[in-house]
């Protein structure tokens, strides 16, 4: 394995030090684990000859000029924040790749210039908006999502604020499509399907369009002793009901999923008939005309059993994102750089939602999966094998080196 290879696994490692909870891996964005690992990631930036800077929405950007004046730029990404209890290659991967390999590039004149972006925005766990970062980057970030509130009542805004952001310049950090050569991300694949077909890694042919949104179901508290059963509005009870139409619906269609994540009962007791309930939906496909349909059926169905329960129920969504078809010219130049790292060509869509799409319709993207044991993510037992991460970082360095001869 490469020195270059070794310091990316060993960096992965260090990273996962960053975490806001004991014993498993929690950075969810704008917080304190989030603060030390931007520390380190613009450290290692800095030794790879990249200029860094934290940018107004919490991404931290390092740059290096091109070789020529008015060259356009190449932007490699992905995110430092992680979801609770997480594993250490979702988003980091990509970001520690993007680093080796512009230290790789380092002393090489190139006829473009490079950003690696550390987002620190994509898992959408601490606030019900998500993927900030890279729509600044993108031109699309919607300043209401500075009102997003978390658990605690904290707004994006003041987290931005205490994390030592300006949150008010947010829209300058929009990229100029016209001096952007592309975005490129390199991502585990956090499915299945490379391990079974033996690949190391993949070529991703489109990100699934993605929806996601929270129920709140308002029945009536009781007395679990004495309110009797026929008199009840118990909101938990037609939340379960719920989550299994949920679950019918994400089945009627091949590459459909949804998925009820979370589910709160504010103020549950044993001995209380639940008053009110909260959940979460995540529903998503490569066809945005049946992710619309599923969400119309999950709409018409919460209706249908919350009328049946004489419950108030409502879905807001929070997040609508689109499937990104990936951009066929810097396709094309990682399949050549697949072939120059022998490495069999194979195209797979992501099921999982990623920063490359924020960049949909404005700036050409492209993405590279790296196989990932059992297709296991978002768990600690998430693991990348460090031949398939010496495999990635030679297909992302052979890709530096050629792909501005081919633009
Ligand atoms: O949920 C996702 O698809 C991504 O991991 N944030
Ligand atoms: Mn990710
Ligand atoms: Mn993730």
């Amino acid at each position: 394995m490469t020195s270059g290879a070794a310091r990316v696994v060993a960096r992965l490692k260090k990273l996962n030090e960053a975490s806001d909870a004991e014993g498993a891996l929690t950075r969810l964005t704008l917080s304190p684990a989030h603060a030390r690992a931007a520390g380190m990631v613009k450290r290692w930036m800095e030794a790879a000859g990249l200029a860094v800077r934290l940018d107004a929405v919490g991404n931290v950007v390092g740059r290096r000029e091109a070789a020529m004046p008015d060259a356009r730029t190449l932007i490699i990404g992905s995110h430092i924040d992680t979801v609770r209890n997480a594993g250490s290659f979702d988003g980091n991967l990509g970001v520690i790749l993007g680093i080796e390999a512009c230290a790789h590039v380092m002393d090489k004149p190139l006829p473009y210039a490079i950003e690696v972006v550390a987002f620190g925005d994509e898992e959408g766990v601490r606030f019900p908006t998500s993927l900030t970062g890279s729509r600044a980057l993108a031109g699309t970030f919607d300043p209401a999502s500075l009102s997003s509130v978390d658990e605690k009542g904290v707004s994006r805004r003041d987290a931005l604020l205490a994390f030592g952001c300006d949150p008010s310049r947010a829209q300058d950090e929009a990229r100029d499509p016209a001096r952007t050569l592309g975005y490129i991300e390199l991502h585990i694949e956090q499915g299945p399907v490379l391990e079974i077909n033996k690949l190391a890694l993949g070529l991703v042919t489109a990100i699934n369009g993605g929806s996601r949104g929270e129920i709140t179901i308002e029945g009536a508290a009781g007395h679990a002793g004495t309110l009797p059963m026929n008199m009840r509005k118990d909101a938990l009870a037609a939340a379960a009901e719920i989550v299994l139409a949920i679950e019918q619906i994400g089945k009627s269609g091949a590459e459909l999923v949804a998925t009820v994540g979370r589910i709160e009962v504010p103020n549950g007791a044993v001995n209380v008939v639940p008053g009110r309930t909260r959940l979460s939906v995540d529903v998503r496909s490569p066809r945005d005309e049946e992710r619309m349909r599923a969400l119309a059926d999950i709409r018409a169905a919460i209706t249908r059993i919350a009328t049946a329960r004489g419950v108030k129920a409502d879905l807001n969504i929070t997040y609508d994102m689109p499937a990104a078809p990936c951009d066929k010219t810097l396709s094309t130049a990682f399949a050549r750089s697949f072939e120059r790292c022998d490495h069999p060509l194979f195209r797979l869509a992501s099921g999982a939602g990623h920063d490359a799409m924020s960049f949909r319709e404005r700036i050409p993207q492209a993405m590279v999966f790296v196989r990932c044991r059992g297709g296991v993510s978002h768990r600690p037992e998430e693991y990348a094998a460090p031949a398939d991460i010496a495999a990635a970082l030679a297909v992302l360095e052979d890709f530096l080196e050629t792909i501005g001869a081919n633009q």
